[in-house]
């Protein structure tokens, strides 16, 4: 065990409700399933789960979403504690955090680190917590989703904890943040403000935005992912110093909003937001309150997202790069996520639904997963980061796209392949599309936690369930 991962060894914590004798379900798949769990178990520090031990040892906004939609089933209590953690770095503004940092990982341990985003000082106007530090920027709003998500899962325990009840205001003011503070474009979408806001750090549609900043001088920081990760398949330096400059100007800015260099309206973090807000709907009836008005905002941005993002031709959605005005003409996974929205126009549908299964992403014929950009695009490469590999969070939000919209059979098949590479490759960060050749760190968090999620609608869809969550 390396100097990180024995600092934050995970206390002896016995949270987890699994008996791995009680679960139905063919033998593979009870196999499967206890070892996802066992990834979980191994990177749980006590309050929430890590992404990787090594390479991502503090908790990260979006994935911890995704692994408290995984957790639910097999300790909803522990799914709850994990979104809870999160929201209480919360910035007074309503920012959720993309890192919350766990004080006894050394500092050294990843770049940037709390030194650089001092967010307890340069945060402190924008409401920055005292106590916890964190980063300063966002991720995608996939939260209020987990949580509702979360609270099916067991509603008594949920109503006996009053767990709805206190994430609520929470994850209202986190939407409120973004759809005030964020909308830079004026057209009513969210905007991010750094490639990793967005999640998809390194993909080619930030390339032309990213183009304009002037790199940090390579010298002036140390990345840390090149001592976990191979140097070919992680963004260049040049993007780094980048990425470092954007994040600089910010956190001296004191995390105000307006003024970057950088400002994107991309498809993904927008339609997460919308699938939120419809779950915060629910989440308000459920409390006793009215959900009109969010189900109303919520299909208001979903023509915001049509009428700004969609391009008819090639049935797919584009970023807007906010700056420059114009659409970024790069295919990438993120233009096809917006498929998990109810509200789409049925040629909308139709048009993702042909493009994932073209020749640019392959789905059901070259590739069994979602490539993560173009196939056919000149900055494809099936290893490097969100330039072409294949993640279990995007393929697992299409497939629920396509559940959702009555395409039963890709979904079926898309949802085997998840299971069967996440098997093969040992829950990896990501993947070859071509190959399924495991990428990144293995025994990665939200690989582990969709797998129980997807083994758990794998066995209810025996039962005739039809086994979206998302409708
Ligand atoms: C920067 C933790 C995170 C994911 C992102 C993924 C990667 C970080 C990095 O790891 O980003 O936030 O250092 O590359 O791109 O989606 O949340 O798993």
């Amino acid at each position: 065990m390396d100097r990180t991962a024995q600092l934050i060894a995970r206390p002896t914590v016995d949270t987890v409700v699994y008996d791995p004798t009680a679960p139905p379900g063919p033998p593979h798949l009870r196999a499967l399933r206890s070892r996802a769990v066992d990834v979980l178990e191994g990177n749980w520090t006590g309050t929430s789960t890590v992404p990787s031990r090594r390479l991502y040892p503090h908790q990260w906004s979006w994935d911890s979403a995704f692994i408290a939609i995984g957790l639910r089933h097999v300790s909803p209590l522990r799914a709850q504690t994990e979104l809870e953690t999160l929201l209480a770095a919360q910035w007074g503004d309503g920012r959720i955090p993309h890192i919350v940092f766990n004080p006894s990982v050394p500092l050294d341990a990843y770049f940037p680190s709390p030194d650089f985003w001092r967010s307890s000082t340069a945060g402190r106007a924008a409401g920055a917590p005292r106590t916890v530090q964190t980063s300063g920027i966002v991720q995608p709003p996939v939260h209020a989703l987990a949580a509702w998500l979360v609270h099916r899962a067991d509603p008594g325990l949920s109503r006996a904890r009053g767990f709805l009840a206190r994430v609520y205001p929470r994850l209202a003011a986190w939407h409120r943040y973004l759809l005030h503070r964020r909308d830079l474009g004026g057209g009513g979408l969210v905007s991010v403000v750094h490639p990793w806001e967005q999640g998809m750090d390194n993909a080619p549609s930030w390339d032309a935005p990213l183009g304009r900043v002037t790199p940090a001088p390579a010298r002036s920081f140390r990345r840390a992912d090149l001592d976990h990760g191979a140097a070919e398949d992680r963004p260049t330096d040049l993007d780094y110093g980048r990425y470092v400059r954007l994040a600089t100007e910010y956190r001296d800015g004191g995390y105000a909003d307006g003024g970057g260099e950088f400002a994107v309206e991309d498809p993904a973090f927008n339609a997460l937001l919308i699938a939120s807000e419809h779950a915060l709907a629910r989440i308000a009836r459920e409390l006793g309150a009215t959900a009109t008005a969010r189900h109303a905002r919520a299909e208001r941005l979903t023509a915001a997202l049509v009428e700004r993002l969609w391009d008819p031709t090639e049935g797919m959605f584009f970023c807007r790069d906010v700056r420059s005005g114009g659409l970024v003409p790069e295919r990438g996974v993120s233009g096809l996520v917006p498929l998990l929205l109810p509200g789409l126009p049925r040629e909308v549908v139709g048009g993702l639904v042909a493009t994932l299964r073209g020749p640019h992403f392959g789905l059901g014929g070259a590739t069994r997963l979602v490539p993560s950009y173009d196939l056919l695009g000149e900055a494809f490469d099936p290893h490097r980061y969100w330039r072409g590999p294949a993640w279990f969070n995007t393929s697992w939000l299409v497939e629920q796209g396509l559940r959702l919209h009555g395409e039963q059979s890709a979904a079926d098949e898309l949802r085997r392949a998840a299971l069967d590479i996440a098997d093969s490759s040992d829950f990896a960060e990501y993947v070859d599309p071509y190959t399924g050749e495991a990428c990144g760190a293995t025994g990665f968090s939200w690989t582990a936690a969709l797998t129980l999620d997807l083994i758990h609608r794998e066995e209810m869809s025996g039962t005739g369930t039809k086994g979206g969550d998302l409708g």
